[in-house]
Protein backbone atom coordinates (compact mmCIF):
# COMPACT_ATOMS: atom_id res chain seq x y z
CA UNK A 1 0.00 0.00 0.00
CA UNK A 2 1.13 3.30 -0.73
CA UNK A 3 1.45 6.31 2.03
CA UNK A 4 -1.94 7.82 0.56
CA UNK A 5 -3.69 4.70 0.43
CA UNK A 6 -2.64 3.62 4.15
CA UNK A 7 -3.85 7.32 5.27
CA UNK A 8 -7.18 6.83 2.57
CA UNK A 9 -8.09 3.46 4.43
CA UNK A 10 -7.09 4.46 7.84
CA UNK A 11 -9.67 7.65 7.39
CA UNK A 12 -12.16 6.00 5.83
CA UNK A 13 -12.52 3.70 9.74
CA UNK A 14 -13.96 6.76 11.14
CA UNK A 15 -17.33 8.30 10.76
CA UNK A 16 -18.27 11.11 8.46
CA UNK A 17 -18.29 14.09 10.69
CA UNK A 18 -15.36 12.77 13.06
CA UNK A 19 -13.76 15.75 14.30
CA UNK A 20 -9.81 16.08 14.07
CA UNK A 21 -8.00 18.67 15.71
CA UNK A 22 -4.76 19.48 17.70
CA UNK A 23 -4.89 20.92 21.51
CA UNK A 24 -2.98 23.22 24.30
CA UNK A 25 -3.57 24.52 27.65
CA UNK A 26 -3.02 28.19 28.49
CA UNK A 27 -0.10 28.12 30.56
CA UNK A 28 2.15 26.13 28.75
CA UNK A 29 1.93 28.17 25.45
CA UNK A 30 0.83 31.91 26.37
CA UNK A 31 3.36 33.27 28.21
CA UNK A 32 2.60 37.19 28.74
CA UNK A 33 2.72 36.09 32.24
CA UNK A 34 1.60 39.57 33.64
CA UNK A 35 0.49 41.28 29.94
CA UNK A 36 -2.97 43.19 30.95
CA UNK A 37 -3.50 43.18 34.53
CA UNK A 38 -3.29 38.94 34.19
CA UNK A 39 -2.95 38.12 37.90
CA UNK A 40 -0.44 35.25 38.75
CA UNK A 41 -1.15 31.72 39.15
CA UNK A 42 -0.17 28.85 41.30
CA UNK A 43 2.13 27.84 38.40
CA UNK A 44 3.87 31.04 38.47
CA UNK A 45 4.45 30.69 42.66
CA UNK A 46 5.59 26.94 42.26
CA UNK A 47 8.05 27.78 39.15
CA UNK A 48 10.01 29.86 42.11
CA UNK A 49 10.61 27.16 44.06
CA UNK A 50 14.10 26.20 43.64
CA UNK A 51 14.12 22.66 42.66
CA UNK A 52 10.45 22.59 41.41
CA UNK A 53 10.90 22.85 37.38
CA UNK A 54 13.76 19.78 35.67
CA UNK A 55 15.60 22.98 34.27
CA UNK A 56 14.59 25.66 36.51
CA UNK A 57 12.22 27.70 33.74
CA UNK A 58 9.07 29.10 33.55
CA UNK A 59 5.88 29.89 31.68
CA UNK A 60 6.57 33.73 31.40
CA UNK A 61 7.10 33.43 28.01
CA UNK A 62 6.77 30.18 26.97
CA UNK A 63 5.91 29.70 23.45
CA UNK A 64 4.73 33.21 23.42
CA UNK A 65 1.62 32.72 22.11
CA UNK A 66 -0.33 35.53 23.67
CA UNK A 67 1.60 37.88 21.17
CA UNK A 68 2.30 35.60 18.36
CA UNK A 69 -1.96 34.46 18.13
CA UNK A 70 -2.64 35.32 14.01
CA UNK A 71 0.51 33.24 13.14
CA UNK A 72 -0.05 30.30 15.62
CA UNK A 73 -3.79 30.23 14.14
CA UNK A 74 -2.56 30.25 10.50
CA UNK A 75 -0.49 27.37 11.73
CA UNK A 76 -3.45 24.80 13.16
CA UNK A 77 -5.48 25.89 9.89
CA UNK A 78 -2.71 24.76 7.84
CA UNK A 79 -3.01 21.80 9.15
CA UNK A 80 -5.75 21.41 7.80
CA UNK A 81 -7.79 20.14 11.16
CA UNK A 82 -11.64 21.19 11.64
CA UNK A 83 -11.04 21.72 15.42
CA UNK A 84 -8.80 23.07 18.48
CA UNK A 85 -8.81 22.52 21.51
CA UNK A 86 -7.75 25.58 24.25
CA UNK A 87 -7.89 26.54 27.81
CA UNK A 88 -9.24 29.56 29.23
CA UNK A 89 -6.53 31.08 31.75
CA UNK A 90 -8.06 32.41 34.91
CA UNK A 91 -6.10 34.75 35.94
CA UNK A 92 -6.01 36.01 32.80
CA UNK A 93 -10.24 36.93 33.18
CA UNK A 94 -9.94 37.66 36.90
CA UNK A 95 -6.76 38.40 38.38
CA UNK A 96 -7.31 37.60 42.01
CA UNK A 97 -9.74 34.51 41.27
CA UNK A 98 -13.24 36.89 41.76
CA UNK A 99 -14.57 40.14 40.87
CA UNK A 100 -15.62 41.61 37.33
CA UNK A 101 -13.81 40.30 34.23
CA UNK A 102 -10.78 41.98 32.37
CA UNK A 103 -11.20 43.31 30.13
CA UNK A 104 -7.52 42.72 28.32
CA UNK A 105 -8.21 38.99 29.00
CA UNK A 106 -11.55 38.97 27.89
CA UNK A 107 -10.69 40.90 24.64
CA UNK A 108 -7.52 38.44 24.44
CA UNK A 109 -9.75 35.41 23.87
CA UNK A 110 -12.08 36.82 21.67
CA UNK A 111 -9.63 37.17 19.32
CA UNK A 112 -8.57 33.81 19.38
CA UNK A 113 -12.43 32.35 18.82
CA UNK A 114 -13.11 35.11 16.03
CA UNK A 115 -9.46 34.11 14.36
CA UNK A 116 -10.50 30.34 14.62
CA UNK A 117 -14.09 30.66 13.48
CA UNK A 118 -12.54 32.86 10.78
CA UNK A 119 -10.56 30.15 9.57
CA UNK A 120 -12.87 27.61 9.41
CA UNK A 121 -12.07 25.97 12.76
CA UNK A 122 -14.23 25.11 15.46
CA UNK A 123 -13.21 26.03 19.32
CA UNK A 124 -13.03 23.38 21.75
CA UNK A 125 -12.23 25.47 25.07
CA UNK A 126 -11.14 24.25 28.56
CA UNK A 127 -12.14 26.71 31.69
CA UNK A 128 -9.31 24.96 33.99
CA UNK A 129 -6.21 23.82 33.00
CA UNK A 130 -3.88 24.18 36.40
CA UNK A 131 -3.45 27.91 36.58
CA UNK A 132 -5.48 28.67 39.28
CA UNK A 133 -5.35 32.21 40.40
CA UNK A 134 -2.26 32.69 42.65
CA UNK A 135 -4.46 34.47 45.22
CA UNK A 136 -7.23 32.20 45.93
CA UNK A 137 -4.44 29.83 46.98
CA UNK A 138 -2.59 32.12 48.78
CA UNK A 139 -5.47 33.66 50.83
CA UNK A 140 -8.13 30.93 50.86
CA UNK A 141 -6.42 27.60 50.41
CA UNK A 142 -7.54 26.93 46.86
CA UNK A 143 -9.04 23.68 46.19
CA UNK A 144 -8.63 22.45 49.02
CA UNK A 145 -11.45 25.46 50.31
CA UNK A 146 -15.42 24.80 49.11
CA UNK A 147 -15.07 28.26 48.74
CA UNK A 148 -13.34 27.85 45.37
CA UNK A 149 -15.95 25.65 43.73
CA UNK A 150 -18.22 28.97 44.38
CA UNK A 151 -15.34 31.29 42.45
CA UNK A 152 -15.12 28.63 39.85
CA UNK A 153 -18.74 28.84 39.37
CA UNK A 154 -18.82 32.54 38.70
CA UNK A 155 -15.54 32.41 36.29
CA UNK A 156 -17.35 29.99 33.94
CA UNK A 157 -20.56 31.90 34.34
CA UNK A 158 -18.41 34.79 33.14
CA UNK A 159 -16.87 32.93 30.38
CA UNK A 160 -20.27 31.66 28.87
CA UNK A 161 -21.81 34.82 29.16
CA UNK A 162 -18.23 36.29 27.42
CA UNK A 163 -17.43 33.90 24.83
CA UNK A 164 -20.46 31.31 25.35
CA UNK A 165 -22.24 33.24 21.76
CA UNK A 166 -19.48 31.34 19.47
CA UNK A 167 -18.07 28.53 21.31
CA UNK A 168 -20.20 25.40 21.78
CA UNK A 169 -18.47 23.32 23.82
CA UNK A 170 -16.69 24.16 26.95
CA UNK A 171 -14.86 21.53 29.43
CA UNK A 172 -14.78 22.35 33.16
CA UNK A 173 -11.76 20.55 33.96
CA UNK A 174 -8.89 19.30 32.56
CA UNK A 175 -7.61 15.90 34.80
CA UNK A 176 -8.71 16.64 37.70
CA UNK A 177 -6.82 13.87 38.93
CA UNK A 178 -3.92 15.50 38.45
CA UNK A 179 -5.29 19.07 40.45
CA UNK A 180 -5.60 16.47 43.22
CA UNK A 181 -2.93 13.45 43.13
CA UNK A 182 -0.03 15.39 41.54
CA UNK A 183 -0.69 19.08 42.97
CA UNK A 184 -1.90 18.25 46.51
CA UNK A 185 -0.96 14.54 47.40
CA UNK A 186 2.85 13.98 45.70
CA UNK A 187 3.51 17.87 45.30
CA UNK A 188 5.26 17.64 42.10
CA UNK A 189 2.94 20.12 40.69
CA UNK A 190 1.29 23.68 41.51
CA UNK A 191 0.79 24.32 44.31
CA UNK A 192 3.07 21.61 45.71
CA UNK A 193 0.83 19.99 48.65
CA UNK A 194 1.93 16.81 50.18
CA UNK A 195 -0.81 15.39 51.77
CA UNK A 196 -3.68 12.74 50.97
CA UNK A 197 -6.07 14.28 53.24
CA UNK A 198 -6.08 17.52 51.30
CA UNK A 199 -5.93 15.91 48.06
CA UNK A 200 -8.94 13.70 48.20
CA UNK A 201 -10.52 17.02 49.76
CA UNK A 202 -9.63 19.16 46.45
CA UNK A 203 -10.58 16.24 44.10
CA UNK A 204 -13.74 16.59 45.84
CA UNK A 205 -14.10 20.37 45.31
CA UNK A 206 -12.94 20.22 41.66
CA UNK A 207 -15.68 17.55 41.15
CA UNK A 208 -18.13 19.59 42.93
CA UNK A 209 -17.49 22.73 41.13
CA UNK A 210 -17.85 20.86 37.72
CA UNK A 211 -21.33 20.52 39.01
CA UNK A 212 -21.78 23.91 40.04
CA UNK A 213 -20.13 25.41 36.63
CA UNK A 214 -22.24 23.06 34.64
CA UNK A 215 -25.28 24.64 36.05
CA UNK A 216 -23.90 28.23 35.93
CA UNK A 217 -22.81 27.81 32.39
CA UNK A 218 -25.97 26.62 31.38
CA UNK A 219 -27.83 28.72 32.85
CA UNK A 220 -26.36 31.96 31.50
CA UNK A 221 -26.42 30.24 28.12
CA UNK A 222 -28.90 27.59 27.44
CA UNK A 223 -27.09 26.62 23.82
CA UNK A 224 -23.79 25.65 25.44
CA UNK A 225 -22.09 21.78 25.53
CA UNK A 226 -20.68 21.15 28.99
CA UNK A 227 -18.20 18.36 29.64
CA UNK A 228 -15.53 17.67 31.56
CA UNK A 229 -12.13 15.83 30.56
CA UNK A 230 -10.35 13.34 32.58
CA UNK A 231 -7.15 11.79 32.47
CA UNK A 232 -7.87 7.38 32.13
CA UNK A 233 -5.56 4.88 31.79
CA UNK A 234 -5.98 0.87 31.54
CA UNK A 235 -4.81 -0.82 35.27
CA UNK A 236 -2.73 -3.47 35.37
CA UNK A 237 -1.40 -5.72 38.25
CA UNK A 238 2.79 -5.95 37.07
CA UNK A 239 2.45 -9.89 38.09
CA UNK A 240 -0.38 -12.44 39.01
CA UNK A 241 -0.27 -12.46 42.54
CA UNK A 242 -3.18 -11.24 44.23
CA UNK A 243 -1.22 -8.66 46.34
CA UNK A 244 -0.42 -6.22 43.09
CA UNK A 245 -4.41 -7.18 41.70
CA UNK A 246 -5.41 -5.47 45.19
CA UNK A 247 -3.18 -2.47 44.52
CA UNK A 248 -4.14 -2.48 40.48
CA UNK A 249 -7.65 -2.50 42.01
CA UNK A 250 -6.88 0.19 44.76
CA UNK A 251 -5.47 2.53 41.94
CA UNK A 252 -8.02 1.98 39.19
CA UNK A 253 -10.50 3.08 42.30
CA UNK A 254 -8.76 6.61 42.64
CA UNK A 255 -7.66 6.71 38.95
CA UNK A 256 -10.59 5.64 36.68
CA UNK A 257 -13.70 4.90 39.43
CA UNK A 258 -13.09 7.68 41.63
CA UNK A 259 -14.46 10.06 38.51
CA UNK A 260 -16.44 8.22 36.23
CA UNK A 261 -18.64 7.07 39.03
CA UNK A 262 -18.96 10.23 40.36
CA UNK A 263 -20.11 11.69 37.43
CA UNK A 264 -21.76 9.29 35.72
CA UNK A 265 -23.70 7.02 38.48
CA UNK A 266 -23.99 10.10 40.93
CA UNK A 267 -21.96 8.54 43.63
CA UNK A 268 -18.31 7.94 44.82
CA UNK A 269 -16.73 4.33 45.11
CA UNK A 270 -17.84 2.88 48.67
CA UNK A 271 -14.99 0.55 48.00
CA UNK A 272 -12.64 3.34 47.48
CA UNK A 273 -13.99 5.71 50.16
CA UNK A 274 -13.76 3.05 52.84
CA UNK A 275 -10.13 2.23 51.41
CA UNK A 276 -9.20 6.35 52.18
CA UNK A 277 -10.66 6.21 55.85
CA UNK A 278 -9.36 9.33 57.66
CA UNK A 279 -8.50 10.37 54.56
CA UNK A 280 -12.15 10.62 52.47
CA UNK A 281 -13.21 14.04 51.57
CA UNK A 282 -15.87 15.89 53.64
CA UNK A 283 -19.10 15.21 51.41
CA UNK A 284 -22.04 17.98 52.22
CA UNK A 285 -25.52 16.93 51.68
CA UNK A 286 -26.44 16.47 48.18
CA UNK A 287 -23.19 16.82 46.74
CA UNK A 288 -22.83 14.05 44.87
CA UNK A 289 -26.10 14.27 42.98
CA UNK A 290 -24.99 17.70 42.10
CA UNK A 291 -21.63 16.81 40.53
CA UNK A 292 -23.82 14.24 38.62
CA UNK A 293 -25.25 16.86 36.16
CA UNK A 294 -25.73 15.74 32.54
CA UNK A 295 -22.64 15.84 30.37
CA UNK A 296 -23.02 16.55 26.97
CA UNK A 297 -19.20 15.40 26.18
CA UNK A 298 -16.72 13.09 27.93
CA UNK A 299 -13.25 13.95 27.12
CA UNK A 300 -10.39 11.31 27.66
CA UNK A 301 -6.81 12.00 27.54
CA UNK A 302 -5.00 9.07 27.11
CA UNK A 303 -1.28 8.32 26.83
CA UNK A 304 -0.41 5.19 28.62
CA UNK A 305 -1.18 2.11 30.91
CA UNK A 306 -0.59 2.17 34.54
CA UNK A 307 1.07 -0.95 36.27
CA UNK A 308 1.04 -1.79 39.37
CA UNK A 309 2.69 -3.37 42.29
CA UNK A 310 3.22 -3.73 46.01
CA UNK A 311 6.62 -2.14 45.02
CA UNK A 312 5.52 0.20 42.77
CA UNK A 313 2.34 0.87 43.26
CA UNK A 314 2.18 3.54 40.31
CA UNK A 315 4.58 3.16 37.51
CA UNK A 316 3.75 4.03 33.74
CA UNK A 317 6.21 1.04 31.96
CA UNK A 318 6.36 -2.55 31.72
CA UNK A 319 10.03 -3.88 32.17
CA UNK A 320 11.49 -3.77 28.51
CA UNK A 321 9.03 -2.45 26.64
CA UNK A 322 9.05 0.70 24.21
CA UNK A 323 8.88 3.85 25.67
CA UNK A 324 8.41 7.58 25.17
CA UNK A 325 11.18 10.38 26.30
CA UNK A 326 8.68 10.70 29.19
CA UNK A 327 9.09 6.57 30.39
CA UNK A 328 5.69 5.88 29.44
CA UNK A 329 4.97 2.93 27.50
CA UNK A 330 3.42 2.61 24.33
CA UNK A 331 0.44 0.59 24.29
CA UNK A 332 -1.98 1.41 21.93
CA UNK A 333 -4.13 -1.92 22.17
CA UNK A 334 -4.70 -0.38 25.90
CA UNK A 335 -6.41 2.57 24.27
CA UNK A 336 -8.87 0.64 22.55
CA UNK A 337 -9.24 -1.42 26.33
CA UNK A 338 -9.84 1.67 28.13
CA UNK A 339 -12.65 2.86 25.65
CA UNK A 340 -14.04 -0.43 25.46
CA UNK A 341 -14.30 -0.72 29.15
CA UNK A 342 -15.84 2.91 29.89
CA UNK A 343 -18.31 2.07 27.22
CA UNK A 344 -19.41 -1.04 29.30
CA UNK A 345 -19.06 0.25 32.42
CA UNK A 346 -20.91 3.27 31.96
CA UNK A 347 -23.74 5.00 30.48
CA UNK A 348 -21.85 7.41 28.66
CA UNK A 349 -22.34 10.77 26.92
CA UNK A 350 -20.36 10.90 23.47
CA UNK A 351 -16.89 10.49 23.95
CA UNK A 352 -13.78 13.09 22.32
CA UNK A 353 -10.20 11.74 22.53
CA UNK A 354 -9.16 15.58 23.64
CA UNK A 355 -5.37 14.65 24.16
CA UNK A 356 -3.28 11.74 22.76
CA UNK A 357 0.25 12.40 21.75
CA UNK A 358 4.42 11.48 22.91
CA UNK A 359 7.33 13.38 23.66
CA UNK A 360 10.29 12.48 21.90
CA UNK A 361 13.86 13.96 21.36
CA UNK A 362 13.45 16.03 18.69
CA UNK A 363 16.30 17.68 16.74
CA UNK A 364 16.62 20.31 14.31
CA UNK A 365 18.27 19.60 11.48
CA UNK A 366 18.95 21.41 8.49
CA UNK A 367 15.22 23.26 8.74
CA UNK A 368 13.45 20.37 9.64
CA UNK A 369 12.90 17.49 12.23
CA UNK A 370 12.49 13.83 11.71
CA UNK A 371 10.49 12.15 14.33
CA UNK A 372 10.08 8.57 12.97
CA UNK A 373 8.84 7.44 16.74
CA UNK A 374 6.04 10.03 16.95
CA UNK A 375 4.42 8.96 13.97
CA UNK A 376 4.35 5.63 14.67
CA UNK A 377 2.93 6.11 17.98
CA UNK A 378 -0.07 8.92 16.73
CA UNK A 379 -0.41 6.22 13.81
CA UNK A 380 -0.94 3.72 16.32
CA UNK A 381 -3.06 5.45 18.61
CA UNK A 382 -5.38 6.95 15.97
CA UNK A 383 -5.91 3.45 14.98
CA UNK A 384 -6.78 2.11 18.20
CA UNK A 385 -9.57 4.56 18.22
CA UNK A 386 -10.79 3.04 15.38
CA UNK A 387 -10.83 0.22 16.84
CA UNK A 388 -12.88 1.44 19.52
CA UNK A 389 -15.14 2.82 17.09
CA UNK A 390 -15.44 -0.15 15.41
CA UNK A 391 -16.49 -1.84 18.25
CA UNK A 392 -19.22 0.26 18.90
CA UNK A 393 -18.20 3.24 21.34
CA UNK A 394 -19.48 6.59 19.69
CA UNK A 395 -16.03 8.68 19.87
CA UNK A 396 -17.22 11.83 17.96
CA UNK A 397 -13.24 13.83 17.81
CA UNK A 398 -9.70 13.23 18.15
CA UNK A 399 -7.15 15.87 19.47
CA UNK A 400 -3.62 15.24 19.08
CA UNK A 401 -1.63 16.74 21.77
CA UNK A 402 0.53 19.25 20.89
CA UNK A 403 0.13 21.96 18.96
CA UNK A 404 3.49 23.29 19.83
CA UNK A 405 6.38 22.00 21.62
CA UNK A 406 5.54 23.68 25.09
CA UNK A 407 5.96 23.92 28.79
CA UNK A 408 5.65 20.41 30.31
CA UNK A 409 5.34 20.98 33.57
CA UNK A 410 7.23 20.33 36.36
CA UNK A 411 9.81 19.23 32.98
CA UNK A 412 9.72 22.46 31.82
CA UNK A 413 11.09 22.91 28.60
CA UNK A 414 12.98 19.71 28.39
CA UNK A 415 10.23 17.59 26.38
CA UNK A 416 8.71 18.43 23.96
CA UNK A 417 5.24 16.92 22.22
CA UNK A 418 4.52 19.43 19.80
CA UNK A 419 3.67 18.70 16.18
CA UNK A 420 5.48 21.95 15.78
CA UNK A 421 8.80 22.09 17.16
CA UNK A 422 9.79 25.57 18.85
CA UNK A 423 12.77 26.96 18.57
CA UNK A 424 12.41 28.55 22.28
CA UNK A 425 15.69 31.20 21.57
CA UNK A 426 13.99 32.65 18.26
CA UNK A 427 10.49 31.60 18.87
CA UNK A 428 10.62 29.89 15.52
CA UNK A 429 7.98 26.83 14.69
CA UNK A 430 8.88 23.94 12.31
CA UNK A 431 6.42 21.59 11.17
CA UNK A 432 7.69 18.26 12.42
CA UNK A 433 7.43 15.34 10.02
CA UNK A 434 5.13 13.45 11.96
CA UNK A 435 2.89 16.74 11.85
CA UNK A 436 3.07 16.12 8.41
CA UNK A 437 1.84 12.91 8.49
CA UNK A 438 -1.11 14.01 10.38
CA UNK A 439 -1.55 16.79 8.09
CA UNK A 440 -1.96 14.73 5.34
CA UNK A 441 -4.21 11.83 7.65
CA UNK A 442 -6.56 15.18 7.70
CA UNK A 443 -6.77 16.32 4.75
CA UNK A 444 -7.25 11.66 3.04
CA UNK A 445 -10.43 12.21 5.60
CA UNK A 446 -11.80 15.36 3.69
CA UNK A 447 -11.00 14.49 1.02
CA UNK A 448 -12.55 10.99 1.12
CA UNK A 449 -15.55 12.45 2.79
CA UNK A 450 -15.61 15.57 0.36
CA UNK A 451 -15.96 12.51 -2.74
CA UNK A 452 -18.21 10.49 -1.02
CA UNK A 453 -20.53 13.44 -0.26
CA UNK A 454 -20.37 14.41 -3.79
CA UNK A 455 -21.03 10.64 -5.15
CA UNK A 456 -23.53 10.39 -2.56
CA UNK A 457 -25.52 13.67 -4.21
CA UNK A 458 -24.91 12.45 -8.33
CA UNK A 459 -26.52 8.99 -7.21
CA UNK A 460 -29.85 9.08 -8.84
O1 LIG B 1 1.20 18.47 28.85
C1 LIG B 1 0.25 17.71 29.51
C2 LIG B 1 -1.09 18.38 29.49
O2 LIG B 1 -1.03 19.65 30.05
C3 LIG B 1 -2.10 17.57 30.27
N1 LIG B 1 -2.13 16.20 29.84
C4 LIG B 1 -0.86 15.52 29.70
C5 LIG B 1 0.10 16.34 28.87
C6 LIG B 1 1.45 15.62 28.74
O3 LIG B 1 2.01 15.43 29.99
Amino acid sequence: MTDSESLAALSHRFPKNFLWGVASSAFQIEGAAATGGKGASIWDDFCRIPGAIADGSDGQIACDHYHRLDADLDLIAGLGVKAYRFSISWPRVQAMGSGPSLKSGIDFYNRLVDGLLLRGIEPYATLYHWDLPAELQRKHQGWADRSTAYRFAEYAALIAHALGDRVRSFATHNEPWVTATLGHELGIFAPGVKNRGIAMQVAHHCLLSHGLAAQAMRSARRSVDVGIVLNLSPVYAASASLADHRVAAREDGLLVRWYMDALLRGAYPRDVLEYLGADAPQISAGDEQLIAQSLDFLGVNYYHPIICSVARPFSHAREGVPVTDMGWEVAPASFTELLVRLDRDYDLPPLYITENGAAYRDVLVEGGVEDPERRAYIESHVSAVADAIGQGVDVRGYFLWSLLDNFEWASGYTKRFGIYYVDYATQARTLKRSGVWFKNLAAAFHRERTGAALAAELRP
